[in-house]
């Protein structure tokens, strides 16, 4: 099967984008079609002549007929956007050759010959970013998923493994640092201004791996020595100016090299490692072997610049990328729809990282933050898939929060029932199993199965079925028996392609809470595997209050039926931080669905109150959990939960039990921020902690009385010592019509004038704010001279703050629909991965009350009927239609 690239659908053609979900549709790469490749390529040398205008690159590559393929006689090499300038084969030019469409059909007589093809890249005008491409005077790669077929002719696919070396030559002037993957074995100077090195990986590797950075680029350099005493040269390259920005990504890369030995016994394979920092980039990293790229976004931080959120960015991403090394590139993905194989497990080992270097109940509040607000909703939308899809049209599309987040919920699961230890043979086993493999999700279970001693016939519906399981309890006491049972209901709701479920494993931990002493009998976890499960425990004389779902074992939404003095009881004592987080969340969101409805409940506000200021005043927890405590639920999270909704109304709502607490709680936020900031800076989690709970207080008082609050935020702004306490009191400001508002963001931007990173703050403080001009500011915005579409984490900055800003995106006019599909029609096409991930926001619609969903489908068709649309941009907006 060839997995290259097929034409989009016709604009227009309706017949077409109905076609798109048959099985036929050639659009379509379907996960049951999977053939292992014809040809294998053992070896390939590149040479590069390099250039900003013009690159020109010889491949030479070694093919070999595959013993395990069809046997097809024709060499398919995908391309992308180049043409073939020379093509030889065996040293001779190759004749019988065609294009098919951007790829090339080369017919073999024999099973094994050396083929060599040059093509010529044209990087500064690469605004795809994906193959070669310049960001500000540098050139630099990016291959995952399918982008190294935009720099040469080759069986782009992950199952195809060659040994890669590269020769690259260039201007020693504009290109002085000449870096990609695996050891650097070779330079020399070329006598006329010109210089080139020479690189070669050792480790087999799949085409999306190959990397190369040529630029202006200086390097924070330090060293590792791995368990076995293999020293490792470490480098941080970036821009000049940006040098001494550097010092948290190298302390988090050392950090993630020993952890990853400690605690998965994982060694690093190569004598250097270098991470490069780009400004242009459309994702957050990229794993490449031995040289990660990284959008400038997760490699500098200092505390002028940088938020304490900025900080734990840059320690996960640089950990996750780094742990790819084994769980991406010693052993790769077969194919795309194993992407969760690499990703989802990456994920997890990357949110246990950050869980020991920080802590790990704050963190797991924050991971399922993130999946309630990011995968929820994709899981009940209609782009919803599974975790391991059966079909895609552009895998750029799969890049998402269930393949990331969910998959590492699913292999969290696997953690939650074999227990650590076990949990570690099965990893184990699956990296000495298939090192060096290709591997399936499949694989990964199959070991998991095997180390960790785990039957998981069943629990592999996981990696089928699509949707978020909505689970119920309801507890029945038997006073004779003394008994206690858990009555459990669980459905998987239907998705896009998938009308009819089945019953999942789901593991979920509960504790039987003694009313009067606070305290509970030990944990338990119950797994419920069918569509009704009882459990029933002996031995009590009253009703327990029971917690459920501790540590959220289990990426469900459930409904435990308790009652608000239940909710409010384990508020104050649940000695599972995730679940005591829960309780109130709960209250919190029983609160504003209902006075949606019915206005707001006195009692229950009163009670939600009273367990903030218990939250405040509570000794025993540190400033970090104080701020998690204290945060009530996102709108989209809520939006889940009350579709089909009135999005504006919810965020009132929201905005109106902010300002009950805060009017309540007045004296004890004004002592928290007041205690908060006489604390100085530091990285400790004590000091990240005051600034956290110095923000929420703001964020309180400010909702009560914006203008008391506005003294305190410009009091905060202006003696700020770093960036987590100025961009806070300005987040507050932003949203308030006081006068210190356009001074002090003018003086935001005065004072960063010239740092990207910063002024992207700048934009995103305006568009998200609670300002109700928001719409407004953003038009402005796009005018103003520091704002460009080039730049993808400018345009984020700008609309997607926007998109994801509830009261501006969902205005009633429709003008907020409006703009992002402006914006898409204007990005898709000079960058269609960044634009199609616009089409989510507008693709929500059905969980919108239907005057504004009628709208944003208005601007769904609107883009569908434009010409030309990119096949990311396509597929997203016809499925978001369906
Ligand atoms: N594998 C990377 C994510 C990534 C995917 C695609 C990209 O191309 C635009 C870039 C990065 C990771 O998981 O970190
Ligand atoms: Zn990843």
């Amino acid at each position: 099967m060839d997995i290259a690239s097929t034409p989009s659908n016709p604009a227009g053609n309706p017949e077409m984008a109905d076609a798109a979900v048959e099985p036929h549709d050639p659009a379509t790469t379907m996960r049951k079609n999977y053939q292992p490749p014809a040809w294998l390529v053992s070896e390939i040398r590149l040479e590069f002549e390099l250039g900003l205008e013009l690159t020109k690159c010889v491949a030479t590559m070694r093919v070999e007929r595959n013993p395990d393929g069809d046997g097809d006689q024709t060499l398919h090499l995908s391309g992308d956007n180049i043409a073939v300038m020379n093509l030889k084969v065996d040293d001779a030019d190759a004749e019988g050759w065609s294009m098919s469409g951007p790829n090339l059909l080369l017919p073999l007589s024999g099973d094994a010959h050396k083929v060599t093809v040059e093509t010529h890249l044209h990087p500064a005008t690469n605004s795809q970013l994906m193959g070669l491409f310049a960001s500000n005077g540098m050139l630099c790669t990016q291959c995952e998923a399918e982008g190294f077929r935009r720099i040469t002719f080759f069986p782009d696919r992950p199952d195809v493994l060659s040994r890669y070396t590269v020769r690259m030559t260039g201007d020693k002037a504009t290109f002085p640092v000449l870096l990609s993957n695996g050891n650097l074995v070779e330079t020399g100077e070329n006598g006329d201004g010109s210089h080139w090195a020479v690189w070669d990986d050792p480790w087999l590797k799949p085409s999306y791996l190959f990397a190369l950075v040529a630029g202006q680029l200086v390097a924070n350099r330090d060293t590792f020595t791995t368990m076995s005493g293999r020293k490792v040269d470490l480098a941080v390259w970036v821009r000049e100016g940006d040098l001494e920005r550097t010092d948290h990504a190298m302390r988090s890369l050392i950090n993630s090299m020993k952890w990853d030995e400690e605690a998965f016994g994982r060694e690093y394979d190569l004598d250097q490692f270098n991470i490069v920092a780009v400004a242009d980039f459309n994702m957050g990293a990229m794993e490449n072997k031995g040289l990660n790229i990284f959008n400038t976004r997760y490699v500098l931080a200092d505390p002028e610049t940088a938020t304490d959120g900025d900080y734990d960015g840059v320690e996960g991403v640089v950990g996750h990328e780094y742990f790819h090394n084994w769980s991406g590139n010693r052993i790769t993905c077969r194919d795309w729809f194993q992407l969760s194989l690499k990703e989802g497990f990456t994920v997890l080992r990357d949110q246990m990282f950050s869980a020991d270097m920080g802590s790990e109940p704050v963190k797991r509040i924050e991971d399922v933050r993130v999946l309630r607000a990011a995968q929820f909703p994709e899981d009940s939308g209609p782009l919803a898939h599974p975790i391991r899809p059966d079909s895609y049209q552009e895998i750029s599309n799969f890049y998402t929060a269930t393949i990331y987040n969910k998959g590492a919920e699913v292999i969290r699961m696997m953690h939650t029932m074999a227990g650590p230890e076990r949990f570690r043979e099965g990893t184990d086993l699956y990296f000495d199993r298939h090192d060096g493999e290709a591997a399936t999700c499949e694989d990964f279970v199959k070991s998991m199965e095997d180390g960790a001693k785990l039957d998981l016939s069943q629990f592999r519906l996981w990696y089928e079925q699509a949707g978020t399981p909505k689970v119920t309890m309801h507890a029945t006491f038997d006073q004779s028996e003394g008994a206690v049972t858990l009555h459990f209901t669980q459905k998987v709701p239907a998705t896009p392609g998938q009308p009819t479920k089945q019953p999942m494993p789901i593991p979920i931990k509960v504790a039987l809470f003694d009313r009067d002493s606070g305290t509970h009998g030990g944990e338990q976890l119950l797994m419920v595997d069918k569509s009704k499960a009882d459990f029933t425990f002996k031995g009590f004389t009253r009703p327990p209050v029971i917690s459920a779902n501790r540590g959220f074992t289990a990426p469900i939404q459930l409904d435990a039926e308790n009652n608000d003095d239940d909710l409010v009881f384990l508020a104050a004592h649940d000695d599972d931080a995730f679940a005591r987080y829960e309780s109130l969340q709960q209250l919190v969101t029983r609160e504003l669905l209902g006075s949606i409805e019915n206005g707001p409940d006195e009692k229950r506000r009163g009670a939600i109150a009273d367990a903030m200021g218990a939250v405040i005043d509570d000794a025993q927890i540190d400033d970090l959990m104080r701020g998690e405590l204290l945060m009530l639920p996102t709108l989209t999270f809520l939006l889940e939960l009350a579709a089909p909704a009135d999005p504006v109304a919810l965020h009132h709502a929201r905005e109106r039990l902010k300002a009950h607490i805060g009017l309540r709680l007045r004296d004890k936020l004004i002592a928290l921020h007041e205690r908060a900031s006489a604390i100085p800076y530091g990285l400790d989690a004590r000091a990240r902690g005051a600034r956290k709970v110095k923000t929420q207080a703001l964020v309180m008082l400010t909702a009560a009385d914006p203008k008391e609050a506005a003294a305190r935020a410009e009091a905060q702004y202006r003696s700020a010592t770093n960036m987590t306490d100025r961009q806070g009191a300005l987040m507050v400001l932003a949203g308030i019509g006081c006068p210190a508002r356009s001074e002090l963001l003018a003086d935001f931007h005065a004072r960063f004038d010239g740092n990207a990173l910063v002024i992207d703050k700048w934009f995103a403080l305006q568009a998200g704010s609670l300002d109700p001009k928001v719409l407004d500011r953003v038009e402005a915005l796009a005018q103003h001279a520091d704002f460009t579409i080039k730049n993808p984490n400018r345009v984020r900055s700008l609309y997607m703050t926007m998109a994801g800003n509830m009261a501006a995106f969902h205005d009633e006019s429709g003008r907020g629909y409006r703009m992002i599909a402006d914006l898409v029609l204007q990005l898709d096409p000079l960058n269609a991965q960044t634009a199609a991930r616009f089409i989510p926001w507008l693709g929500r619609w059905r969980k919108i009350e239907p005057k504004r969903a009628a709208l944003m489908r208005a601007e769904l068709e609107r883009i569908a009927a434009a010409p030309d649309l990119s096949k990311d941009t396509r597929e997203q907006v016809t499925k978001s239609l369906d």
